[in-house]
């Protein structure tokens, strides 16, 4: 009876209404929802208006920009600006904080998103996404600084994402379980088609980008090389192995299936801290996956109580189901025992 699902809309009211909000997040997620609704438009008419390729410009990693990455973070701070809900805003595209244009309203949120994750992904029409985390605006802040975002996931009010693969869907918490909303294009709605979305603990399926194998710690190594001696190895089971190099595609898969991903840290990525981002890719995923029954672990910490250092840290990443995360945890524990001057 697809006609009796409700709208994310409607959802998000009676979310509201049952944690006594004040409108005001309903109306900020419908923001962010009408956002994502513009991204997946223009990433799935691709190449037809002459979006894909790359852009003449880098961003604050020094990573080529796609079109699309800077298209997608435009539409993002016009949908977000106009609704007044928003103290501030931050993505990976941008090197600083995104203040509210004078002569808009701000609000009492902060925004920090990446408009187009996996975007080496456009060209070959792998699916992309939008990952994005609100927080609270610290008490007084008029025009907040960096130094205002630099909050541990833990304080995260929502976390989101948007995934545009085979159908259009948006994966959303707000610390009450995650429930997961398939955009029906006759409608031009979300509707809730996964309600209350949980991770197995147990999987047989991990992701990671075998390449960098040579560069693994020794507890990678250990988990990776468990899980493909199979059934007559340590772990007496088979597993599976996928890596789609789309963040939000390998966490959909988890929160559907389970399974455990991995960008941890390496002898090349030691220095930068890891790959993935704290605040617009790890902390509103590791929301994600902590509300549906998963784990989120640095290899060493949780990753919603790192406190961070900078809008654009990085920070290693595995997450997933809880037996497999919990096993890799050990790993790292007794290997760091083992080797106090290495750890
Ligand atoms: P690699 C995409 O660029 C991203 O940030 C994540 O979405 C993805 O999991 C990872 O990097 C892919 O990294 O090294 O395989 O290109």
């Amino acid at each position: 009876m697809p006609h009796t699902r409700p709208t994310i809309t409607h959802f998000i009211i009676d979310e509201q209404r049952r944690i006594g909000g004040t409108g005001a997040f309903t109306s900020l997620l419908a923001d962010v929802v009408t956002a994502c609704k513009m991204i997946g438009s223009q990433v799935n008419r691709g190449a037809l208006v002459g979006v894909q390729g790359i852009a003449d410009t880098e961003n604050v990693q020094g990573e080529v920009q796609k079109k699309l990455d800077v298209l997608s973070n435009e539409i993002m701070l016009r949908a977000s600006v106009v609704g007044g809900h928003f103290a501030a805003m931050a993505s990976e595209e941008m090197e600083d904080v995104h203040p509210i244009p004078e002569g808009y309203p701000r609000g009492h949120y902060l925004l920090v998103f990446d408009p187009l994750d996996g975007s080496s992904n456009i060209d070959v029409n792998i699916s992309v996404g939008t990952i994005f985390s609100i927080l609270r605006c610290p008490e007084g802040v008029e025009h907040p600084t960096a130094a205002d975002f630099l909050q541990p996931g833990a304080r995260q009010v929502c976390a989101g994402y948007a995934l545009y693969g085979s159908s259009t869907m948006m994966v959303l918490t707000t610390g009450q379980g995650v429930n997961g909303f398939t955009l029906d294009h006759a409608v031009g709605e979300f509707v809730l088609t996964h309600p209350n979305l949980r991770i197995p603990a147990a999987t047989d399926e991990f992701a990671i980008n075998a390449s960098r194998e040579p560069l693994w710690e020794p507890p990678v190594r250990r988990y990776v090389e468990e899980c493909t001696a199979g059934a007559l190895g340590p772990r007496a089971k088979k597993f599976n192995m996928r890596w789609v190099a789309s963040m939000v595609a390998e966490v959909h898969r988890i929160l559907i299936r389970g399974g455990v991903f991995l960008y941890p840290t390496d002898s090349e990525l030691a220095g930068k801290g890891g790959k993935l981002r704290l605040l617009y890719e790890g902390n509103p995923m590791a929301m994600i996956v902590e509300q549906a029954g998963g784990m989120a672990s640095t290899g060493r910490r949780r990753i919603m109580e790192v406190e961070p250092q900078g809008l654009h840290q990085r920070v290693p990443v595995i997450l997933g189901s809880s037996d497999e995360v919990r096993r890799l945890i050990d790993y790292h524990r007794e290997w760091d025992a083992a080797n106090p001057a290495a750890a």
